[in-house]
């Protein structure tokens, strides 16, 4: 399983997307999602001129060498774009590998610890009724999970909701970050009415989640997590920035609403503190992000000696690649929780064919030998890469605070 050729497909069917694809003498391939939000060009650039080079001629089926090769032979590790450039590597190397076994991915990886995938849907308004609207809507879909987020009252534009009526909040659509406004007070003033009137209108059967985008101290987290503990949240997600995995400290001794965090993390020493301590309840990096399958593994058995669950990030910038690989180690991961369902654009999926399946609040894995995703190169050449920035963020004061 020589690999005889790799190289990298950036298309833009409704927001940019990078895919590896590593071809083996064979003929048997594989791909890998490479997509770093509003920096994909350093993540092709990586991988184009540091990666490809050194892949050509080694065997395909050497996946943990491999990866060992591009993380510590690296000199320079961790960090995003590095390990996005590992992640699609790692991911088609599976691909490769489970194909050249004759099995869906899931099977390799150990089997179905579970029949479906439950997922959750994002439920966003401009203000609480329109959000609620949104989660009826989500409930008659079959969803059984559901993230809430409103406008604030007082700030223009708010994390999670478009701008205009019928829009995503999603993707970024200029070139330069555009501007947002944040007062964290109208916010921790607000937000608590939404929880209430979710519960009060759907009862207490339905799991509620929340995104607060890292925009909180450690001491304002705590007193939200505290005050929305009547209503019981699957999750509050990345209430403060990490950096200071002691944060979470904080936080934790102060409230019993469950904390999932790590979208933007990308190595297990990001989490080992935060799993250590049991400061958290979810992880979140997605398989691109985190060094592919490879790496996750092994945060998500860390994470399972101390009763934490995965909960893969699953936006609309995560490619259908990696959304189907995930629903593969999701099925078969002891420890999952939940996985994020941002449906993608009708003509993103048409790009990416796919044999996951979605029904009834779940993803259902399937049974294609390998991930079950390809990528349609013709079609995906109709729709050239188009530079695009996620926002910065503004206190009401012009600070610059966290997105
Ligand atoms: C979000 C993302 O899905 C989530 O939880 O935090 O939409 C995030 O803003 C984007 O993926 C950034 O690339
Ligand atoms: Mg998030």
């Amino acid at each position: 399983m020589k690999i005889s050729d790799a190289y990298l497909i950036v298309t833009s069917p409704g927001r940019n997307f990078v895919t590896l694809k590593i071809v083996t003498k064979s003929g048997t391939y594989g791909i890998g999602d490479a997509t770093l939000n509003g920096r994909e060009m350093a993540v092709v650039a990586y991988l184009e001129e540091h990666v490809v080079p050194a892949l050509i001629g080694r065997d395909a089926g050497r996946i943990e060498d491999i990866w060992q090769y591009l993380y510590r032979g690296a000199y320079w590790r961790r960090g995003p774009v590095t390990m996005a450039a590992i992640g699609a590597v790692d991911m088609a190397l599976w691909d490769i590998k489970a194909k050249a076994a004759g099995m869906p991915l899931y099977q390799l990886l150990g089997g179905k610890s579970r029949e479906r995938v439950m997922t959750y849907a994002h439920c966003t308004g401009k203000d609480i009724d329109a959000c609620l609207a949104e989660v009826d809507a989500h409930l008659k879909l079959g969803y059984r999970a559901v993230r809430v987020q409103t406008g604030v009252p007082g700030i223009a534009t708010t994390y999670g909701v478009a701008k205009r009526e019928g829009e995503r909040y999603e993707p970024a659509d200029s070139e330069l970050p555009a501007e947002h406004v944040w007062s964290t007070e109208k916010y921790l003033n607000h937000v608590p009415a939404l929880f209430a009137a979710v519960r009060e209108r759907f009862g207490h059967d339905i799991h509620v989640l929340h995104d607060v985008h890292h925009r909180l101290t450690p001491i304002e987290a705590a007193r939200l997590g505290k005050m929305v503990e009547p209503y019981h949240l699957f999750w509050l997600e990345d209430c403060v920035p990490a950096e200071n995995q002691q944060s979470l400290k904080l936080i934790r001794e102060h409230t019993t609403t469950p904390l999932a965090i790590g979208e933007v993390f990308n190595s297990i020493h990001d989490y080992r503190e935060l799993i250590e301590n049991q400061w958290i309840d979810y992880i979140r990096t997605p398989l691109t992000h985190g060094g592919g399958i490879t790496h996750l593994r092994r945060i998500a058995d860390l994470a399972a000696l101390y009763h934490i669950r995965t909960g893969f990030h699953g936006p609309t910038d995560v490619s259908p690649v990696c959304l189907g690989a995930a629903v593969h180690f999701d099925t078969w991961v002891p420890n999952f929780g939940i996985q994020e369902h941002m449906p993608h654009e009708a003509i993103t999926d048409q790009v990416f064919p796919h044999d996951y399946r979605f029904e009834d609040g779940h993803f259902l894995v399937g049974e294609t030998p390998g991930h079950g995703v390809d990528i349609d190169e013709e079609l995906a050449r109709q729709y050239p890469y188009k530079r695009a920035s996620l926002p910065v963020n503004r206190l009401e004061d012009g600070t610059l605070w966290h997105w």
